[in-house]
């Protein structure tokens, strides 16, 4: 019997709706909503617009129920790391995007209570500025934070307002720094250490976990009943995609491409020691108590804050011209570190590369053909260099590599990786962290027949995409 469910994910970029039909040996998703997330910045910094993400969402809910009245739960994942701070049922202030730069005293106050080395010990997290737990530290100095009852990342978020349960998905919840990486638990000596109210953080739900079912009002709005249930997903879109990998294979290693690009290798058990911290890796709660050992080296926020740049003299790009532009360029392009944190704030981002390039007196790129060439060769150069990292710190080997997610359709960037990597590139599917969205709530729902593994949804996602393929050029190994 095939049945359906609603998936909802909320990129940096863009959110989505769709309709996942799962049902013995089959696996098809149908579209329907996308809508842009656009941030907005006020006097006080840049925030996500979240109200109208969530007004997105119901309409994109609705319009799930009309196609497909009867849906058997519905899922949320989004993007990690960002909060609403709560007083009962009321939001204090819009949440902040993890790009506004309020975290840099936040690190300063947070490192002066607990050294960077204790920190990765306790929560194996990649160093990255926007992580909760400097967040919060900047709420707490500004005093926000004494004000709060509750703190709720922005898929719990959506889920308190579509449920009114308050919990914590525990992918998600391992980004926050608070996590203690080998429990799977909340920290608490650590919340203490830091000086952070543990009554702020939620019960902690793990995936497959029913959240709640429908406030009546919700319902209402959607046209759907009241016993609707809303389960807990791989909440952290990067979980959620990582399902969707399409092989069961041990010695692969993935590439989640999007806004970021997330690459690395699953592992059973954490790996904490002191080379992974100094090499920036990070030990994320994958589905299935699974790790995500993996490194966030930036992404197609190089290219597409560029695109924004080039496209203010009114003139719009469309990305597949420019990228055979790029795949055009035949002289060799200067490459500059993706992962340099000056690239992560908004702003001109082809001056920022050209800034990059003369500080070191390196020649620039000229043409946008040859900027866009020189982001690529970047990231396709720090893809191979995790790579390396990843194989050496974990001790597993990898034979190929999986890219999926929007980047995945980026030929030129699949093709350079395959030649920096000297291993072949798999690309898509596109709608990853959808479709492991989709298939972790059926999974709960008891529509997958038989062996229901990760590996067994794997398999059933190689069945149904199949990969593009992309064979390494010879001589161009790199990292
Ligand atoms: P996120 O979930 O972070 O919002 P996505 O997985 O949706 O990101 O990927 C968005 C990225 O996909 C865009 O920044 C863009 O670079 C890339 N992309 C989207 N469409 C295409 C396309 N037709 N060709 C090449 N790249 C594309
Ligand atoms: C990708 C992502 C990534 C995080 C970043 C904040 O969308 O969730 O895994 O590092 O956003």
């Amino acid at each position: 019997m095939t049945a359906a469910v609603a998936a909802v994910d909320l990129g940096a970029t863009s959110g989505r709706v769709m309709l996942g039909y799962v049902g013995h040996d089959e696996l098809r998703l149908v579209p329907v909503a996308r809508f842009p997330n656009t941030p907005v910045r006020v006097i006080d910094g840049l925030h996500w617009n979240i109200l109208e993400l969530y007004r997105s969402v119901i309409a994109g809910l609705a319009s799930a129920v009309r196609e497909e009245p009867d849906i058997r739960s519905i899922a949320v994942d989004s993007w990690a790391v960002d909060y609403a701070l709560l007083r009962g049922e009321r939001m204090l202030g819009t949440p902040y995007h993890y790009r506004d730069d309020r975290t840099a005293g936040g690190v300063e106050a947070t490192h002066a209570l607990v050294s960077p080395a204790e920190l990765y010990a306790a929560n194996g997290l990649q160093f990255l500025a926007f992580n909760t737990l400097y967040q919060l530290a900047a709420d707490r100095a500004s005093g926000t934070l004494e004000l709060a009852d509750g703190m709720l990342l922005v898929p719990d978020l959506v889920n308190f307002w579509l449920t009114g349960q308050r919990r914590a998905e525990v992918t998600n919840a391992s980004t926050t720094g608070l996590l203690d990486v080998h429990s799977g638990a909340w920290d608490a000596e650590l919340v203490e250490r830091l000086g952070l109210p543990a009554g702020i953080l939620p019960p902690l739900v793990s995936p497959g976990a029913t959240v709640g079912t429908l406030l009546p009002a919700v319902a209402a709005e959607l046209g759907a009943p009241a016993s609707l249930p809303v389960s807990a997903v791989g909440s952290h879109d990067t979980a959620s995609a990582v399902v969707a990998v399409p092989s069961t294979a041990e010695d692969i290693a993935y590439i989640s491409s999007g806004t970021w690009s997330l690459v690395g290798v699953e592992l059973e058990h954490p790996v904490v020691s002191e080379e992974g911290r100094l090499a920036g890796f990070t030990n994320e709660g994958g589905v299935d108590g699974r790790i995500r050992y993996l490194q966030n080296v930036s992404g197609l926020w190089l290219l597409s804050e560029s695109v924004r740049t080039w496209e203010r003299d009114g003139v719009p790009i469309d990305l597949p011209t420019l990228i055979a532009e790029a795949a055009a360029v035949t002289t060799e392009v200067p490459v500059f570190e993706a992962g340099d944190a000056v690239f992560v704030a908004p702003g001109d981002m082809p001056a920022r590369i050209a800034d990059w390039f003369g500080s070191r007196g390196m020649p620039s790129p000229q043409s946008r053909a040859e900027f866009v060439r020189s982001i690529l060769e970047s990231l396709a150069a720090a893809y191979a260099q995790s790579i390396e990292a990843a194989t050496a710190l974990s001790g597993r080997t990898v034979s190929a590599i999986h890219v999926v997610g929007g980047g995945s359709q980026n030929t030129l960037l699949c093709q350079l990786t395959a030649d920096r990597t000297g291993r072949p590139v798999l690309a898509g599917p596109v709608e990853a962290t959808a479709i492991g969205n989709v298939l972790v709530q059926a999974r709960a729902q008891g529509l997958v027949a038989g062996d229901s593994s990760l590996e067994a949804l794997r398999s059933l996602v190689a069945r149904t995409f199949r990969p593009v393929r992309y064979e390494p050029a010879r001589g161009r190994r790199s990292g």
